[in-house]
């Protein structure tokens, strides 16, 4: 069975300011390079590339308490928030290829715009969920989830070039898979909200079967919903997933972090995916490169209908001698 039907709709988003380094910008332009649109094509998608984001610095982006370039980040995910909104009234699943993860407040929330219930699976070493207050980096891109946040929002202090955001999720819309290097507020705010979270630990326990079992159980218990699927390639492990900003050690392997993929595909409800934290001037060689751009792509063709056991046509017939 060709499972996939899908039309896609990619944005690159060159985001670098949510971290302090160089380089991660250019994975857009890295994960196109390595053949994504030619290769969702070939699985059957109807692709449109609506090209890179024009990103500027904004000028006299004084820091907000630790915050570093807020006005540039929050710019940044207003543009962003448009451009993937457009994605969604044309009717296409949307992909943004980062850029760092602070991407993910105006992929979200432009996601949101549109699909109001959408659910959020967060794949990915760090949770992401530091308030600009208890931020030890003063990086945004340690902190989008608390933006997103109903729960988080008297804990928000009012941004320059944030007064945009308004919360759009809830705590028991989120699943996180792959977490390992979380900050003791971080910890402190996913156990206090009640996030789902399955950690390296529960993943060692459950195994990778059951935990996706369980996330759908957890966020399709009473209705069907769009999802909202934000993968940073620091979930994989260092070894197959070495260019990027903070690698950490005793992540997923290349077979864990497709099967996530697979079986969110397999959902039907795959909406919008971010792709983010490929750095390829982190890699110490080409290898290292080559082997953390494949795998993102490998990601993405997972989420639009690539499946291991193969697929077929579903109209194909053998031909008769
Ligand atoms: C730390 C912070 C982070 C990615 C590092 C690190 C967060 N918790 N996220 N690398 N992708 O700065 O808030
Ligand atoms: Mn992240
Ligand atoms: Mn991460």
């Amino acid at each position: 069975i060709r499972r996939c039907h899908h039309s896609v709709g990619i944005i690159g988003a060159p985001f670098s300011r949510g971290q302090r380094k160089d380089g991660v910008e250019k994975g857009p332009d890295y994960i196109r390079t390595a053949g994504l649109t030619e290769k969702l094509q070939a699985q059957g998608c109807q692709v449109k590339d609506y090209g890179n984001l024009k990103l500027d610095d904004v000028p006299n982006d004084e820091p907000f308490r630790k915050v570093r370039m807020p006005k540039t980040v929050g710019l940044a995910n207003q543009h962003l928030a448009d451009a993937v909104h457009t994605v969604k009234k044309e009717g296409r699943a949307c992909v943004v290829l980062g850029g760092d993860h602070s991407l993910a407040i105006g992929s979200i929330l432009g996601h949101a715009r549109s699909q109001r219930d959408l659910c959020l699976v967060w794949v990915d070493a760090h949770a992401d969920i530091n308030t600009p207050l208890t931020s030890p980096t003063g990086n945004v891109h340690g902190q989008p989830v608390s933006y997103l946040l109903k729960e988080l929002q008297s804990k928000i202090p009012v941004m320059p070039g944030f007064s945009w955001i308004k919360p759009c999720i809830t705590a028991k819309d989120i699943v996180y898979i792959g977490l390992r290097d979380l900050d003791p507020e971080e910890h402190y705010i996913v156990k206090n909200l009640g996030i789902k979270s399955f950690s390296m630990t529960e993943l060692d326990r459950f195994g990778m079967g059951r935990v996706m079992e369980e996330t759908c159980d957890h966020l399709f218990s009473k209705v069907n919903r769009p999802i909202h699927l934000s993968y940073d390639i620091d979930a994989l492990d260092p070894l197959v997933a070495p260019a990027t900003g903070t690698p950490a050690i005793g992540g997923l392997t290349y077979r864990e972090g497709i099967y996530v993929a697979e079986e969110i595909c397999k959902t039907g409800l795959l909406s919008a995916v971010d792709l983010v934290e490929v750095n390829p001037s982190r890699g110490k060689t080409e290898e290292e490169v080559r082997s953390t751009v494949n795998a993102a792509v490998s990601v993405v063709l997972s989420c639009f209908g690539k499946a291991r056991e193969g697929s077929h046509p579903i109209n194909y017939q053998l031909p008769e001698p």
